[in-house]
């Protein structure tokens, strides 16, 4: 068995709306086997509705981001189709470099040509015949999947100057990413694409308008792409009722792995923790949303999966990251190595965020080595620092780096 094999994946519901149903049952190299398991059905009914429809099904299907901010991705398709600028472009961001996220990579390496159709569908909605996947560096698997996708698409008819002869012209590049997490940021992509230093830009001007070569672009993280096929398969109603959600659950957790739940009201944390296994130690809390998100304890499990659920517990579910924490962890030392991430990772583009993340990680250093006159002064400042860099900061790094370090003081206690 190969490493992502290797990787427990549980799915739920209905067979024909869940995105891991390939994975493991229908070859990732063979073009054939994907064809023969439906695959490019979706394409084809793309093409028998038009641009229009299809952005039509995916306003209808409810389809919000998965990267992270949930941004209804239908509005996105329509402001992009909508521009007179030309030409259009698509972005596939692959770079996903959360800490503790690890679904795209499931979903690439397990089931290639499935990203692929569903950006030749994105591609074909606003009008674009170039596409870019943006890949993370240390992805090397996927992208020989990916690569090799992409080949048997465009040997095929499936991608380039007319795709499956209905005369719509599309093609798709990979572009590496070389290890910098900021460079997920939509901007900072297009930044990176272009041979740019990796920052992010000032938004607004959003993407849809002035985007990769300042043209009107979509990005779109990877599984909000692959939610694109069962909408075009089975209909935006069906959808709508039976959409699943991804989860990377790491941790102190018996069966670690990317789970696949309904994503609605019904699914609970603690369901999700009890289908991974459930805690193999005392659990004290489950870091939820990643870096970027925020710690909920242990007796707060009851919380519904969605993104109310989420904000409701002060926390978000950003990439899908559920990471256990028991109680043989030393808290600090998380909160240490999640504000050295932020540290090293800050571009260095704005000063809140430059100067801030410096600022924070010193403190807690100060904190956990006793090295301070008072960890209730460090509390405070750092306090004082993460609210400019929430309010100051150019983009979602910066205005996120103080969350999970504000949770664990706020609601675990971190430093009692
Ligand atoms: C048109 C408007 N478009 C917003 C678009 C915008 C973007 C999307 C969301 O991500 C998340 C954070 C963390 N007209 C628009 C518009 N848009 N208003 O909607 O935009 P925004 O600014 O809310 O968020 P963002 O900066 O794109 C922040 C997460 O990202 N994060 C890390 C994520 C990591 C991964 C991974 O590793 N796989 O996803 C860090 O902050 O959860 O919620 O497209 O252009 N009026
Ligand atoms: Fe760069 Fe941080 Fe500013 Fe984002 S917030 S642009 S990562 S310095």
């Amino acid at each position: 068995a190969t490493e992502l094999e290797a990787v427990p994946q549980a799915q739920a519901g209905d067979p024909t709306l869940s995105l891991l149903s390939r994975i493991g049952t229908v070859d990732p190299t063979d073009l054939d086997d994907y064809r023969a398991a439906g695959g490019y059905t979706a394409l084809r009914n793309a093409f028998a509705i038009g641009p229009a429809a299809v952005i039509r099904e995916v306003t209808d299907s409810g389809l919000m981001g998965r990267g992270g901010a949930a941004f209804p991705t239908g509005r996105k398709w329509q402001a992009t189709a909508g521009q007179p600028d030309a030409p259009h472009y698509l972005v596939c961001n692959a770079d996903e470099s959360e800490p503790g996220t690890f679904k795209d990579r499931v979903l690439m390496e397990g089931d290639p040509f499935s990203v692929i159709e569903a950006m030749t569908i994105a591609g074909y909605a606003i009008g674009a015949h170039q596409g870019y996947l943006y890949l993370r560096g240390e992805y090397p698997r996927a992208l020989v999947r990916l690569g090799n996708a992409i080949d048997q698409a465009r040997a095929r008819g499936l991608l380039g100057d007319n795709v499956l002869g209905q005369g719509y012209a599309f093609d798709i590049e990979i572009r590496r990413g070389a290890g910098a997490y900021i460079c997920g940021e939509e901007t900072a992509i297009f930044n990176s694409i272009e041979g740019q230093r990796g920052e992010p830009r000032s938004k607004p001007p959003f993407p849809v308008e002035k985007g990769l070569f300042g043209k009107p672009t979509v990005v779109n993280n990877v599984e909000t792409l692959a939610n694109v096929l069962p909408i075009l398969t089975r209909g935006a109603e069906a959808y709508r009722t039976g959409a699943t959600k991804l989860f990377c659950v790491s941790g102190a957790l018996g069966k670690p792995g990317v789970y696949e739940v309904p994503f609605n009201e019904s699914t609970t944390l603690r369901d999700l923790i009890d289908l991974a296994g459930g805690a193999t130690g005392s659990l004290r809390a489950v870091l939820l949303g990643g870096a970027a998100g925020g710690f909920v304890r242990a007796d707060e499990l009851d919380i519904p999966l969605t993104i109310e659920g989420a904000r409701a517990a002060g926390a978000t579910l950003g990439s899908g990251v559920v990471l256990a924490v028991d109680d043989t962890v030393e808290l600090p030392r998380i909160l240490l190595r999640i504000a050295e991430f932020f540290r090293d990772e800050s571009c260095g583009q704005c000063v809140p965020c430059r100067v801030g993340t410096v600022r924070q990680e010193e403190a807690l250093h100060r904190i956990a080595d006793k090295t301070g006159a008072d960890a209730a002064a460090d509390i405070a400042l750092m306090r004082e620092v993460g609210q400019v860099m929430r309010d100051a900061s150019i983009c979602g790094l910066g205005q996120t780096a103080w969350n999970a370090v504000e949770t664990a003081i706020d609601r675990l206690g971190a430093y009692e």
